[in-house]
């Protein structure tokens, strides 16, 4: 977090992205949230006040078209799986102190005033565009109700994303060879008034606030690259019924990512109320407003949200945390697939400590990395590290005191090298959760452990204790207060084991209510210890195999749901692929010439140095683009260079929409023997990634000079 903020007494909001209330949760979600609940914790650990809020997203059309396919309301879908991810948070120990849902009347009301001061500091403008509709249905095709063509890739893309190509989010009537998801009819065309958010107005705000914005450094620079790059308009309205109506047209509703957003604004407001606060105190004073959000939903909040609460006067996050990915078993997450862990089914109903998989998930890698879960890899990290020896530590120095010292902490002096340790520590974990570093926090707890191994290891009281009682006593004492600083600075992490360890030690009243500089306070010789129990028990091999077995019956399942699909599917394919080869067939022809640089590729000699230089790469930058008649895949470009303008041929028509070119900064091979493509003379070649036959043009990574020399 900013540290100069935090100096400060501003008041702080940490919130979570707010999951659709459109099915189970599974672990991809916990990767977010876990997270953000330790560091929540460990912030009032460091004395600090938190407002720590989150809620069900209940609009889109996902859980429209979802409901109408479960035969219930929206409403009730919602409900119902609000319900669930409620239950599932207590249980995981996700504490939030409000966790409301964007379709309350706070939500409508705080959307439709902000939609409103957007309009009325003139953001916001009506423009006609052409929208899938359905006369089958008398529709038109909102989102998720129409499925098509990716502009941009050609993939298969269903409503405002491109998920199985390139990835783009895409507006409203931007796909091609639209079909109705309702009737699975053929879509036309239709003109209609949409209304626009002008997102590419705030460029200039945005590359100076993004300067400053904390959180994690790969969130800030890829919202950076993308500003720079370029900003398109948001068409923020829809045709649908479920959502918040647009003020000033009752026919259309706000788009799902204008209502979710705010309804971090609306939650605060909801939580104020109960608890006599101010909102305002949040969002329209400064504040610090932390965002912890998944990977994929960047953009959104670094670049929409800003932008918007900037348009209509609120307070900006000071921060967006953005965790890596889930991975299962080095796989892809996929629901399709089967490659899935749901918290409720797979762990929490199978009787297994939320605080286990709390562990797991903050002490993998660092929180902007991939996490992978198996759960050999989970049973491995229990079995060594909690129950070797976290628990292994703990039970022994309450134990041996418990048997020798009539229970009570014993008589001594506390180690001084043990309480500059215990200081390190504590100084390491504040400082790692400030800066989002939780696996750094939970580590440096485990080093401590460690070291208690060690060092009652390495003193071996039971010797001790015939010889000289008195320094056994000692001994145990700085162990004792070792395991009441793992339990102190651990409780972020796992808190109900924690609780238990705590109660176990003897000590009275609750482990979090505790600061994490207490870590320090010695221990009182005299007061009564508690009865030493396990903490962690050992995964058994036999359970562990269970767990397993449970997950690959899933993905067999899938597998075998997806063979019937494409048994159906074969028929329509193969005529697919026939189509595809001849286009192929064509785009080779036409490219003879360009393909043979390519020959050859499986293995290259060494080049020198000098063979290096000998080409002549820069920086170029597309002026304009035009199709090539004949030619589906190769486009005609010219590319400044640097003072001169060159003609390029390039098979880049299938990746790129020509609109999109123009303007971009490639990286263009000067020197390379000019040739004629479909009689078209190409002076140049743009350098690109081959993609499974796509070409992804290279750029670099910021803008520079047009004509700068790559070397
Ligand atoms: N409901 C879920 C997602 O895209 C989406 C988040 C909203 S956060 C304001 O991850
Ligand atoms: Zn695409």
């Amino acid at each position: 977090m900013d540290r100069r903020c935090s100096q400060l007494s501003m008041p702080i909001l940490v919130t979570c992205g707010l999951p659709y209330a459109n099915g189970p949760c599974h672990l991809g979600h916990l990767r977010t949230y876990v997270p953000a609940d330790i560091f929540v914790r460990g912030l009032r650990k460091m004395g600090r006040e938190v407002l720590f809020v989150c809620g069900s997203d209940a609009h889109g059309t996902p859980i429209v078209v979802n409901a109408e396919a479960q035969g219930m309301t929206p409403k009730a879908l919602v409900t119902k799986y609000h319900q669930h991810f409620d239950e599932i948070f207590q249980g995981m120990e996700v504490d939030f102190d409000f966790f409301g849902d964007t379709d309350g009347p706070v939500s409508h009301n705080r959307t439709r005033e902000v939609v409103e001061a957007l309009m009325e500091n003139g953001y916001v403008y009506p423009r006609e565009i052409d929208l899938a509709y359905c006369s089958e249905c008398e529709r038109f095709l909102p989102d998720r109700y129409v499925e098509g063509e990716c502009p941009y890739c050609g993939k298969p893309a269903r409503g405002d994303e491109c998920d199985l190509g390139c990835g783009r989010h895409l507006e409203p009537g931007e796909i091609k060879n639209a079909i109705c998801k309702v009737c699975a009819g053929k879509a036309e065309y239709r003109k209609q008034t949409h209304y626009f958010f002008r997102l590419s107005g705030f460029q200039n705000f945005l590359l100076e606030y993004l300067q400053t914005l904390g959180g994690t450094a790969s969130a800030r620079n890829y919202a950076i690259e993308w500003v720079r790059s370029e900003l398109k308009d948001w068409c923020i309205t829809r045709n649908m019924t479920w959502g918040v109506r647009f003020p000033g047209n009752d026919d259309l509703v706000v788009y799902v990512w204008v209502d979710a957003p705010i309804g971090y604004i609306a939650f605060t407001e909801e939580w104020c109320t109960r608890s006599g606060r101010d909102w305002e105190d949040y969002w329209k004073k400064p504040s610090q407003i932390i965002h912890f959000i998944g990977g994929d939903i960047v953009y959104h909040h670094c670049i929409f949200w800003p932008a918007m609460l900037e348009g209509a006067g609120y307070t900006l996050p000071s921060a967006v945390v953005a965790s890596g990915m889930l991975k299962i078993d080095d796989k892809k997450f996929s629901k399709s697939r089967g490659n899935v862990i749901w918290v409720k089914d797979d762990y929490l109903d199978q009787r297994l400590h939320p605080d286990l998989l709390r562990y797991y998930l903050a002490s993998y890698t660092a929180h902007n990395k991939e996490v992978n879960f198996a759960w050999n890899i989970f049973a491995d990290k229990v079995n060594s590290e909690l129950v070797g020896a976290f628990g292994n530590f703990l039970n022994r120095a309450l134990t041996f005191s418990v048997k020798n010292f009539e229970g009570e902490v014993p008589e001594g002096k506390i180690d001084a090298d043990v309480l500059a340790r215990i200081e390190k520590t504590l100084a390491e974990v504040t400082s790692s959760l400030e800066e989002y570093e939780f696996k750094k926090a939970a580590d440096s707890v485990m080093a401590l452990a460690d070291y208690g191994n060690t060092y009652f290891q390495s003193h071996e009281p039971w010797k001790l204790i015939r010889s000289n009682k008195e320094e056994a006593g000692s001994v145990l004492k700085s162990c004792l207060q070792i395991a009441k600083a793992m339990i102190i600075l651990m409780e972020p992490v796992m808190p109900a084991k924690m609780q238990e360890a705590w109660r176990q030690l003897g000590m009275p009243g609750e482990v979090k209510e505790r600061a994490f500089s207490d870590a320090i306070a010695p221990l009182a010789s005299g007061q009564s210890l508690g009865t030493p129990e396990i903490l962690f028990d050992r995964l058994e091999e036999k359970f562990v195999k269970d767990l397993e077995s449970i997950f690959r019956e899933r993905i067999k399942e899938a597998e075998s749901r997806e063979r019937e699909k494409t048994d159906k599917k074969e028929e329509v394919e193969k005529e697919e692929v026939k189509k595809e080869e001849a286009k192929k067939e064509e785009a080779k022809r036409g490219e003879a010439k360009e393909g043979e640089a390519k020959e050859g590729e499986a293995k290259k000699e060494e080049i020198s140095f000098e063979d290096f230089q000998s080409m002549d790469i820069r920086i170029g930058e597309i002026k304009s683009a035009e199709a090539i008649k004949g030619s589906n895949k190769l486009l005609k470009l010219k590319v400044d260079i640097g003072g001169e303008v060159r003609q390029v041929v390039a098979g880049i028509a299938q990746s790129y929409s020509m609109d999109d070119l123009v303007g971009t900064q490639v990286v263009v091979l000067v020197n390379l023997q000019p040739a004629k493509l479909f009689g078209i003379e190409s002076q140049a070649m743009l350098l690109a990634a081959d993609v499974a036959g796509r070409a992804v043009l290279l750029r670099p990574r910021e803008a520079v000079e047009t004509g700068t020399k790559v070397r």
